[in-house]
């Protein structure tokens, strides 16, 4: 089994460093219309499947990355500084091993979310590709967006996703050293396009994705149905975004999203993350449709809902769902 320290190896060797006084990166949040859900490989984040996601443009996370000089890394969120035993402190440590020169080599990371911490989106994704592209703009590496992606992937899997704006595709690979898992941005623009987060509990969930999606893979009945449910969904979902197909893309991405979910339910203990809100939403969208307003949604691991819909139904949306938080992904 390959190590995530060797892929750092591989992705590094014969590249010289020019270490500069500062890594500055900017990453966007995405959220994904086909799903991520199972690893062919834990410690290196090799998925099961491939997934395709959208960026979220300005909402995502900048990481300032310099050499420390304290006893250990300091590490800021939001501006605050964190206890080095923070699960937040622990993970990014752990990540930053991967490329610390020596042992005594200390990290100053300074990470900023402009992802509304409550809105439901997943910070961990941009935070990782944003402190992957910061690590190498320290070293002075001067990596492809394709070599930032496998390396950002070794701290989540999804943020190997969030290298590029717009519509990105991670293709699973087949390659054991994960060489051949990283994503890509799809030639399309969707200006109209709009995503919006419906905020039902804002509360830390009951199961992580990382221990839910190694629950699914190893006692789910229904798992090995997923892989082929996954490429024809991405098919679809691919035709809609050629076609700009925006019917075709709602049902595709909330389809898939219901189908994810019901692979966590059919889990043993099960995983449920919808709520009787999360329902309520489910219904009252699936009414609105019924009454020819245009909108589809899909859900990550938590309660929350995100609506697909276009520019046009702004207002209309805003008004049936109060406090909904709209993304241009497009500007
Ligand atoms: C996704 N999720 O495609 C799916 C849908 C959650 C549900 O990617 O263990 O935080 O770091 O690889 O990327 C969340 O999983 O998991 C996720 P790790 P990650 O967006």
């Amino acid at each position: 089994m390959t190590s995530a320290r060797q892929v750092v190896q591989t992705v590094l060797a014969g590249r010289e460093s020019n270490p500069q006084k500062a890594g500055s990166a900017y990453a966007p949040a995405n959220i994904a219309l086909v799903k991520y859900w199972g690893k062919r490989d834990e410690a290196l984040n090799l998925p099961v499947t491939g997934s395709l996601s959208i960026s979220l443009g300005p909402l995502g996370s900048r990481v300032e990355l310099a050499r420390g000089t304290g006893a250990g890394d300091g590490i800021w969120l939001n501006e605050e500084k964190l206890p080095g035993d923070s699960s937040f402190a622990q993970r990014a440590s752990a990540y930053l091993d991967l490329f610390r020169p020596s042992p005594d080599f200390v990290f100053e990371l300074r990470a900023r979310n402009t992802v509304p911490t409550a809105a439901g989106f997943a910070s961990s994704a941009s935070g990782f590709a944003a402190l992957a592209k910061a690590v190498a703009g320290l070293f002075g590496w001067g990596l492809s967006t394709r070599e930032l992606s496998i390396l950002a992937r070794l701290g989540s899997g999804s943020a190997a996703r969030s290298l590029e704006e717009g519509f990105v595709e991670w293709r699973a690979g087949t390659a054991a050293d994960g060489m051949d898992s990283f994503a890509e941005r799809l030639e399309a623009e969707w200006p109209e396009l709009r995503v919006g987060a419906v905020v039902l509990c804002a509360d830390e969930k009951p199961v992580g994705s990382r221990a839910g999606m190694r629950r699914s893979v190893a006692t789910c009945e229904f798992y090995r149905e997923w892989p082929g449910r996954v490429a024809k969904d991405l098919a679809a979902l691919k035709a809609a975004i050629a076609k700009k197909d925006f019917a075709a893309l709602g049902e595709t991405a909330e389809a898939n999203a219901l189908a994810m979910h019901a692979l966590m339910a059919a889990t043993r203990p099960p995983i449920v993350y919808a709520l009787p809100e999360t329902v309520a939403a489910m219904r009252k969208i699936w009414a609105l449709r019924q009454d020819g307003l245009p909108v589809w949604f899909t859900m990550d691991a938590g309660p929350n809902v995100k609506l697909l819909f276009e520019a046009k139904d702004e207002a209309t949306i805003r008004d049936r769902f109060p406090g909904v938080e709209v993304v241009a992904p497009f500007g």
